[in-house]
């Protein structure tokens, strides 16, 4: 039954992205069991603006299983999560006007969804990014390659 909701969930989502065609919209569900519904997110260089939304399928409390979607250099990574940890839940577990946080959103819960526009003006093309969830313990599995611009996967592919 999980199995058949999840398939479900997937194909709307591809439904939904099909029927947008706008490259610059991202759609990203999380859920309870610690999980992104994308491990890879490419974004053309031709959007001025990206908007993520993402949203919790699950039914767990943002305070039990909260997720927020972050995005930054990927070498960036480990010490943001780990300056959120600093900041505590009360923040949202994000460290304030962190120059190195492309973009955030606020953490969810089961049921909610969340909208971030950026701007890309200060994404470069072939720079390695990632998006992850600042909630504790969450980023080891909840992480993902952002890639802004097509040549930075074709230099990737032709290694
Ligand atoms: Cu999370």
């Amino acid at each position: 039954m999980t199995t058949l909701r999840l398939i479900g969930a997937g194909a709307l989502l591809l439904a939904g992205a099909a029927a947008y065609a706008d490259p610059c919209k991202i759609a990203i569900e999380s859920n309870d069991l610690m999980q992104f519904s994308a491990n890879e997110i490419t974004v053309p260089a031709s959007c001025t603006d990206v908007e993520v939304t993402l949203r919790h399928s699950g039914k767990l409390s943002a305070r039990v299983m909260g997720h927020d979607w972050v995005l930054a250099k990927d070498s960036d990574v480990s010490s943001i999560v780990n300056a959120g940890l600093a900041a505590g839940a009360s923040r949202g577990y994000l460290p304030e006007s962190d120059k190195r946080i492309v973009a955030a959103t606020r953490i969810v819960g089961g049921g909610e969804s969340t909208t971030v526009k950026f701007s890309t003006a200060g994404l470069v093309q072939g720079t390695r990014y990632a998006f992850f969830c600042t909630t504790p313990g969450h980023s080891a599995m909840m992480h993902g390659r952002f890639e802004f611009g097509a040549s930075a996967r074709l230099a990737e592919a032709r290694k």
